[in-house]
């Protein structure tokens, strides 16, 4: 499988939150890579990572980061590919921190930013995976039988105190 989205964060710690995407893009049937990323602690890695990403093959990218968030946009500066920024929950500020320095993006540079935290990794990997499925019938078809599925689920367990 050719490998299509690139997942990077600002550390490692940031992994339990951005394995979200991850899992959502393994059970969908995209390949990815994961690398630790840092706009501020390997800034060049960042630049040539971002720069070379279009030319690898890459077809979206999805960066989490938190506190000082500058990861998603300093990627976003330097690739035309679709960036989706995901606010790590930071241990001082619960991630609002996070969520403000993502989505504060001055005009003419784009960065879809997710909501914080495991709901925004995992639909930031929905989303990359929806982005790809528009040229991809097969992974649309695998998208749409993931949201059948989960209606599903929810209307066949209406008590919410079965378990
Ligand atoms: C950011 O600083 C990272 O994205 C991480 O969320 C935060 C804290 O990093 P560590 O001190 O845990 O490495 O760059």
């Amino acid at each position: 499988m050719t490998v299509q989205v690139g997942i990077i964060m600002g550390s490692k710690s940031d992994w339990p939150t951005m394995q979200h995407a991850a899992e959502m893009l393994d059970s969908l049937g995209v390949a990815y890579e994961v690398k630790v990323v840092s706009a501020h602690r390997t800034p060049d890695l960042l630049f040539d990572y971002a720069k070379t990403a279009q030319a690898r093959g890459l077809k979206v990218l999805i960066a989490g980061a938190g506190g000082a968030a500058h990861l998603p946009g300093m990627a976003a500066s330097q690739t035309s590919l679709p960036v989706l920024g995901v606010p790590v929950k930071s241990r001082a500020l619960n991630g609002l921190d996070s969520l403000l320095s993502i989505v504060q993006m001055p005009g003419g540079i784009a960065v879809g930013t997710l909501a914080i935290g495991d709901a925004g990794a995992k639909n930031a990997g929905l989303l990359a995976a929806q982005i790809l499925a528009t040229s991809d019938h097969e992974l649309l078809k695998r998208v749409d039988a993931f949201r059948a599925q989960q209606t599903e689920t929810i209307l066949s367990e209406p008590d919410p105190r079965d378990v």
